[in-house]
């Protein structure tokens, strides 16, 4: 019988997290870490971190695109929390080595107005609670040998969430096209990959309304204020020490970040 727990899977993605070194699967390992059993570890995980003085501030969206689903081989979005020690103000570079792998992908973010609970969310009702959209990149740092791992897996590590830094220009919905707004994304200044809005499950608020759905099956719902990341738009990019990541959006501007040591 197996002897993991959920309480011995969060020491355990923790302590990687801390010695910064990855690991192999835990579902290798507890095959009956099932996805129902993967969120309450991911909100274990959570309360860990809140003890130890982080705040929650919002949600976020993973594998929301096809393109990003059929190559992490998972074709399920998911959803993980953001709390304030992942922010990564605009500007400031990723420490790199304070970290295990991490990588860079833009994304649509929106700052909640008013709290959206679920069931029965649609895309319309989730952008009618939304005060304002801007670019961001996240930084996804699995706590997974090579970023492998199967959907309880990655549940179970907050959806590799690591930091996370938002554009200061912010536009209501309705000043833009989120279906159609492009996204640039260059590396060194060469262009490396191009998406649209509609990536994000062809539109970024249909992301937003799966996230309230979702919460709503675990009693929970999106608050007012927070931050919500509707997924990469792109895939994700390897953030090196000296390597400058950008992202050039039509309306949203342009987003860059560095690597540094
Ligand atoms: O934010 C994301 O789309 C990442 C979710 C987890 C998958 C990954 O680590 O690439
Ligand atoms: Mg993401």
């Amino acid at each position: 019988m197996s002897e993991w727990t959920i309480e011995s899977t969060v020491d355990e993605l923790l302590r990687r997290e801390r010695e910064r070194r990855d690991g192999g699967r835990i579902t290798d390992r507890w095959p009956g870490l099932d996805l129902e059993t993967a969120y309450r570890a991911q909100d274990a995980l959570l309360e860990r971190k809140k003890r130890a003085g982080e705040r929650l501030v919002g949600v976020k969206l993973g594998l929301t695109s096809a393109a990003k689903q059929r190559r992490m081989g998972i074709d399920s979005p998911l959803t993980g929390w953001l709390t304030d020690a992942m922010v990564l103000p605009v500007g400031e570079p990723v420490r790199v080595g304070q970290l295990i792998h991490p990588r860079v992908e833009p994304e649509i973010v929106f700052t909640m107005g008013e709290r959206l609970a679920g069931p029965g969310v649609t895309a319309e009702r989730a952008l009618a609670a939304v005060a304002t959209v801007r670019a961001g990149f996240e930084v996804i740092d699995s706590r997974y040998r090579d970023f492998n791992f199967a959907l309880p897996d990655v549940v179970a590590d907050n959806a590799s969430s690591c930091r996370f830094t938002v554009a200061d220009l912010a536009l209501a919905p309705d000043e833009l096209d989120l279906v159609g707004e492009v996204c640039r994304l260059s590396v060194d200044g060469e262009l490396v990959d191009t998406a649209t809005g509609a990536a994000v499950q062809g539109h970024p608020a249909q992301a937003l309304a799966l996230a309230a759905n979702d919460l709503a099956r675990r009693g929970l719902a999106i608050e007012a204020g927070w931050t919500v990341l509707t997924g990469g738009l792109t895939d994700a990019v390897f953030v090196e020490p000296g390597r400058t990541i950008s992202a050039e959006f039509t309306t949203l501007g342009r987003l860059a970040l560095t690597g540094e040591r």
